[in-house]
């Protein structure tokens, strides 16, 4: 009798292959609604049939087809808070602001691809290498992100948290993009200086560009969903969610960094251009760190030129560095203290009987990025 109990607990506590693909299906229904919605709205303003199937196929192209962990996390947080299963409408609105994360994430991605020159994504090519889009991917993008407000406005207008909602997403919009500035000035194209270069300087960027989309959005969306106060006496949920959430966006990062050198394009849905463009990756800070004066001046050679065999030479360097095992030990240290973080989250009760912050929420987050492979 022991066993079942544990295992049943185990298994309410940890999805199966079966429950995640049956969350991702739900979910990924309410895509449809809520595109149908747009597209509705966007014809009855007077645009004709050409630009429908345009903004349609947009839309299609760039907003699901990724892994949805920004979408699926606002759902999984909701429910988390509430402590029992979502009634249809909780389960509606907490999509529909997945949804919302991850068409800002589609706005991004539309834009970032363009600015680093990227070939595919997703498996796919990039949008704006599809034939006949160019540089129309541009507006693509703007009009990407523009549906998150026409969403916003239709289903939470009513609702006490629609300011909240909104000066979040504007919030967090201003500080990717300053990150992604970042990324971009600290990666120019036609000087290659490693010695600008940093960890710090990396974090920063990463922080920026990728963690407060990623990580604090999602929760903090759910969080004001859920009704939870910006204080409960002298703590500020909202302030400790993002003390674990912007570490955790940061090894997410550099996940990432890892991948774009080390991940195949079959793994990872992408081909990766860091070397090629020049940028202030994590492996080429960690690279310098370490490398002796003759792989440094390789390095200085090689790095960010628009050449294959250049490109080859540095991921040589970085295996002779044993980047592998040095991220492998990277992930332990990010994961123990993160962890540590979570641990220190305080769950009691408030007086006034708000729902409080969950380790759980960001457990749940962690688990679904660690040791990710894609
Ligand atoms: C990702 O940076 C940041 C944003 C805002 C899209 P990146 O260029 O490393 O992402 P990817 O590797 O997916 O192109
Ligand atoms: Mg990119
Ligand atoms: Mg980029
Ligand atoms: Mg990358």
């Amino acid at each position: 009798i022991k066993t079942e109990v544990a295992s049943a607990a185990a298994t309410a506590s940890k999805p199966t292959t079966n429950g995640k693909q049956a969350a991702r299906l739900r979910f990924e229904d309410v895509f449809e609604t809520l595109r149908n919605e747009i597209i509705a709205d966007f014809a009855s303003k007077g645009m004709p049939e050409d630009a429908v199937e345009w903004y349609k196929r947009s839309l299609n192209y760039n907003t699901p087809g990724g892994k949805l962990n920004r979408g699926l996390s606002v759902v999984d947080t909701v429910r988390i808070l509430k402590g029992s299963d979502l009634t249809e409408e909780e389960y509606f609105k907490s999509a529909l602001l997945g949804w919302c994360v991850e068409l800002l994430q589609a706005f991004f991605l539309v834009s970032d691809d363009m600015m680093d020159n990227s070939v595919t994504r997703r498996g796919q090519p990039c949008w704006f290498r599809v034939d006949g889009v160019n540089m129309l991917a541009i507006n693509d993008s703007f009009m990407l992100e523009s549906a998150i407000y026409f969403l916003l406005r239709k289903h939470f207008r009513q609702d006490a948290c629609y300011v909240d909602l909104l000066e979040l997403f504007h919030d967090v919009t201003y500080l990717t993009e300053m990150g992604q500035l970042l990324d971009l000035i600290t990666a120019p194209e036609d000087q290659v200086d490693l010695s600008k270069f940093s960890l710090e300087r990396h974090r920063l960027i990463v922080v920026y560009k990728t963690a407060y989309y990623s990580f604090y959005l999602p929760v903090a969306l759910a969080m004001h969903m859920s009704g939870i106060p910006v204080s409960q006496g002298s703590f500020k949920p909202y302030d400790a969610a993002k003390d674990i959430l912007i570490p955790l966006g940061e090894y997410f990062q550099v996940q990432d960094d890892f991948l774009d050198f080390a991940g195949t394009p079959e793994q990872i849905g992408k081909i990766g251009t860091d070397i090629l463009d020049n940028k202030c990756s994590w492996c080429i800070n960690t690279a310098l760190a370490v490398a002796t004066p003759e792989q440094r001046a390789l390095l200085d050679e090689n790095y960010g030129r628009k050449d294959s065999a250049k490109e080859r030479k540095v991921k040589e360097i970085y295996e002779e560095l044993d980047m592998r095992g040095r991220y492998a030990k990277y992930e332990e240290g990010a994961y123990k203290k993160i962890i540590g973080l979570i641990e220190s989250v305080p769950e009691t009760p408030t007086a006034d009987g708000s729902p409080v912050l969950k380790r759980e929420v960001f457990k749940a987050f962690l688990d679904k990025i660690y040791k990710r492979t894609k």
